[in-house]
Order: C-alpha cells, then structure tokens, then sequence
C-alpha cells in the first residue's frame, strides 16, 4: 500500500490537499501545481478562494501570474466544500497558530482542519501538519483523533510534521529552496513524507519523530526571538554608556565566525517571532519546567514601543516641544521592510502610545495605504515637502528600501531613526537621533 502511495506521488498522479490559504498554504499549493500536481486548496475565506480562482494572490510572495496560469489549467482549485477534498491522497494542514489572550497556545485552527480530515480520511492517505505548535500537538492530539475511524497510522494511514520555513519577502530563499525537516509517527510515514516534499524541493530531512520535528522549528523561531531581545537589551545598554549600537554590531560582525548579526529595533513583529517561542514556554510550563530565556526575550522586545516613545520624548523635550501638542509622522508601519504585513507590528504600539501623550500621528508606507487603530481608519499621507514641513519629528520604524532617507531627512526638523536607516544620508545628520 506504501508503494501505491509512494507511486502516485513519484508520477504525479496523488491528488494534493491544502487546508489554508495563507503565506504558508498558498505558495505550497503553487509549488505542487506548478510541479504537475492536481492541487485542491481549502480555506474557510470565501474573498480569499474568490480571488485565487479569479486568478490573483493575495500573498506578497505569490504572483497573480502564477495563480491565474495553474488556475486555468485546472491545476490549482480553491474552494471553501471541504466535500471536494474528498478524492484526495495527501492533506497538508496550514492553518494559523495563534496565542489566545491569556497567552496559551490556540489550537482551534488545526483542531478544525482535522475536524474536516476525519470526514474525509480514507486508506493510502498522507497526513501533514505544518502550522508551527508545541511538540506532542501531533502525536497527542491529532492521531488520536484520526484513529478513532479504526483506521491506523503507519498502516492504512501516515502522519508527519514538517515545520514551515517561509520568511515573507525573502527574494533568495523561497518554498522551493529551503529545506525541509520530516518526522512522522512511523518511519513508513517519514518514507512518505520526505518522498512527498522531494516532489518539489532539493532536501527533506528526515527526524526521529513528529515532536522533535515540532521542536526544531520553535528552536528555530526561539533563536531568533531571544537573539532579538539580547540586540536589544544591547541598544538599551549603548544608550545608557553613550555608545552607537549599530556602530558596535556592525563592528562585532566583522567576526567571520562565532558571531551572527541581530539588529534592535521597535520591537517584534510577524505572526511567527513573538508568538512561537510561547508554544514552547507553555509546554514546558506544563511539564513543571520554566523557559527564562524566551519569557526574558518576550519581556524585554515587548517593552521596545515604550523605549522608542521615551527617546522620542528626549528627542523632542531637547528643542523645547513635548509628545504632547506634537506633529509626528511615522513612517514605515509593516512589521518589517518591503512587505505589506501588519500582523503584531511594534509601529501600532508605538502610534498609541504617542497618541495617548496627545501626539497627532500622520503615517506613510508604501506597502500599506490604510490601517485602524483606536476604531479609527487612517490612510498613508502622500509624502510632499508642505506635510513634512508640518511635523514636528519623522519617525522611521520600518526600514523600506522605497525610501529616499535623503529627501526626508533634509524636509524633516527632527528625526528618530529605529532602524539604522539614515546610516548612508551624509547632510543633517545633527537632526537623527537612532535607537
Ligand atoms: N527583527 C529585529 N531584528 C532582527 C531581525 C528581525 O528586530 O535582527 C524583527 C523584524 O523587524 C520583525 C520581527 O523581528 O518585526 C520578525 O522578523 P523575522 O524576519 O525574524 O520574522 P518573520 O516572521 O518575517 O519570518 C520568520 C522567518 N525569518 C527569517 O528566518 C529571517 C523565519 O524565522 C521563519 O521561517 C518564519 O518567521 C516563520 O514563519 O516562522
């Protein structure tokens, strides 16, 4: 039966499932259909299965030339029936991981998809998660869930993990490029599974078993977030020793080893970096066991928006202006350059936090034309001489390369610069302040 399975994917023939349609689900789907494959997309957003089968994406990293060919080819269906997964052979699972309010893991999104799998699920199916999550999510709560049809893994069935690795906006490396890590619950379910990814992509490696699979992409994610927080604690330091931290990274990069190069900056952002590291801390608080680095990590980039307000309100006190009563233009609210994301910008932290000390906040980013805060919608000012005249400060908190930080710096009184984005502009230099 493995071999069946293993035959159908080799040649194109298994039938390719995707439940979720977002920066992780969408770019596989177009992988596989663009690799031959029959792909059927689900996902609960009726705009979202409309745009796809319209022909257009509504990733930054997916092009609408992509979608509308594998659309009209028939290769790639979006649809909202989970009835029309019926017929397929393999389910990749990529739905979002949220944390709740109470920061606990929210698990409803996969609980849902398996929801629709056990509907669905039949002989010679693979199974794969790649939402990030704690590790036991697979193993502990999806498998039993999936056997209660009778049917059991590693024989009538396969399950694996394999962690996502999209980093949005990235021009080098892309689904295609990136390896991949595989556990599955059996070793016949890694065979199928590292068979399955090896369909559109140089380098599956296969792990002992679903968990470890699931802790390597929250070591992954851990890194980075607590390598974040320790560059910005580092900026906090510079600050208070009178030194220019990015002058110093910069210069601890010269290291050609032991050293790798995080930057400080207004805080965290994405849906992956503020969010996984307490996958993992939740678990193991489960398990008795208290995970200092990730909740230090959090503390200290969760507090980045307030540091910024504060040596805004230097910046301004030294000429005499307060927040309060002050015009100030944000410029850059993405979570991070050239990407239209929004998700758990550190910008709108900052923007409330200035408005509350009675600032009047204008924004412009070229990736984002409106976004709300406090119930209200707010457009991207046009960026002329006359509004920057206006302002009291330009704040940069997301550093696009669309910028010309020149022009800005001649037109602007003062500004505050969260991202070492003024390092080339030679004129003004007396009105930056940089974190
Ligand atoms: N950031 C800093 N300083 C840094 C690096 C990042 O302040 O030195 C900030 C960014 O501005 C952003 C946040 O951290 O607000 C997250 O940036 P990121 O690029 O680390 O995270 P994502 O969510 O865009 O994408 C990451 C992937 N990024 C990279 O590997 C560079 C990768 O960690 C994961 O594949 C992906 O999250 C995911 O989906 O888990």
């Amino acid at each position: 039966m493995i071999n069946n399975l293993i035959q159908k994917i080799k040649n194109r023939k298994a039938k390719i499932g995707i439940i979720g349609l977002g920066y992780v689900g969408l770019p596989l789907a177009v992988e596989f259909s663009e690799a031959g494959f029959t792909v059927i997309g689900h996902d609960i957003s009726i705009g979202k299965i409309k745009l796809i089968n319209s022909g257009k994406s509504d990733i930054d990293d997916v092009s609408d030339e992509a979608v509308k060919k594998l659309v009209k080819s028939g290769k790639l269906i979006a649809t909202d029936e989970f009835q029309k997964l019926k017929k397929v052979d393999t389910i990749s699972i990529c739905v979002p991981t949220p944390l709740s309010k109470t920061k606990d893991p929210d698990v409803s999104y996969i609980l849902s998809a398996v929801d629709t799998i056990t509907k669905i699920l039949h002989k010679e199916m693979l199974i794969i998660l790649e939402s990030t999550t704690y590790p036991g999510t697979t193993e502990d709560m999806i498998l039993p869930i999936l056997e209660e049809s009778g049917l059991k893994v590693g024989k009538d069935f396969y399950l694996a993990f394999s962690p996502e690795r999209v980093d949005p906006g990235n021009k080098k490396f892309m689904t295609g490029n990136t390896p991949r890590v595989v556990g599955g619950i059996t070793p016949r379910c890694t065979k199928v599974a590292k068979v399955f990814y090896e369909q559109i992509i140089n380098t599956a490696v296969p792990m002992s078993s679903t968990k470890a699979a699931e802790m390597v992409k929250l070591l992954e994610n851990t890194f980075r977030s607590v390598n974040i927080g320790l560059v910005n604690e580092v900026a906090l330091m510079c600050d208070r020793l009178g030194l220019n931290v990015w002058e110093i990274i910069d210069a601890a990069a010269t290291k050609p080893f032991g050293f790798m190069p995080f930057y400080p900056g207004p805080g965290l952002g994405g849906h992956c970096i503020p969010i996984d590291p307490h996958y993992l801390s939740w678990k193991l608080k489960s398990l008795n066991y208290y995970a200092r680095f990730i909740e230090l990590a959090g503390d200290i980039n969760s507090h980045m928006p307030e540091y910024v307000v504060e040596r805004i309100r230097k910046q301004l006190n030294q000429y005499g202006r307060s927040v309060n009563g002050a015009k100030i233009l944000i410029l850059g609210v993405a979570y991070k350059r050239d990407i239209k994301d929004m998700r758990e910008s550190p910008a709108l932290d900052v923007i409330k936090l200035l408005e509350k000390d009675g600032a009047k906040i204008y924004y412009n980013d070229p990736y984002v034309p409106q976004i709300r805060w406090n119930s209200d919608t707010h457009r991207s000012s046009k960026l002329t001489t006359a509004l920057m005249k206006k302002m009291d400060i330009s704040v940069i908190l997301t550093d696009h390369t669309d910028y010309d930080y020149q022009w800005i710096v001649d037109r602007s009184k003062l500004v505050f610069d969260s991202r070492n984005a003024t390092k080339t502009v030679k004129k003004g230099r007396d009105k930056i302040n940089t974190l």
